[in-house]
């Protein structure tokens, strides 16, 4: 039997990862008036006329407008809230998510 201790290499890894942001995208409808648009955005996104309208009329006109990044949990809560704000009147308005690259 060999009498050679084996030293453990063992080394810990204290990288800590940043969490990932994501993105809370605003689709285009049909159906859903524009200033409901811009008084969504105003209320859940704390945006000024100016750029509530803007983030609007981009998403009219090209079919999505990313509105802001947030931590995961802070852009699902936003987009859930900012739909169900839709819903309530009967509107398709819709707010999505993703991750940002
Ligand atoms: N396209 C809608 C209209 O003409 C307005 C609108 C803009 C709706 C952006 C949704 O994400 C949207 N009434």
């Amino acid at each position: 039997m060999s009498d050679i201790a084996i030293k453990p290499r063992t080394k810990v890894k204290t990288k800590t990862q940043k969490p990932r942001l994501h993105k809370v995208i605003l689709v285009n409808d049909d159906y859903t008036p524009r200033e409901f648009v811009v008084l969504v955005l105003k209320a859940e996104f704390r945006m000024n006329e100016d750029e509530a309208y803007r983030v609007m009329m981009t998403a009219h006109r090209r079919g999505v407008c990313v509105v802001a990044v947030y931590a995961q949990d802070i852009a699902e809560t936003k987009a859930t809230r900012a739909t169900e704000a839709g819903r309530r009147k009967g509107y398709p308005l819709l707010f999505t998510t993703e991750p940002e690259e």
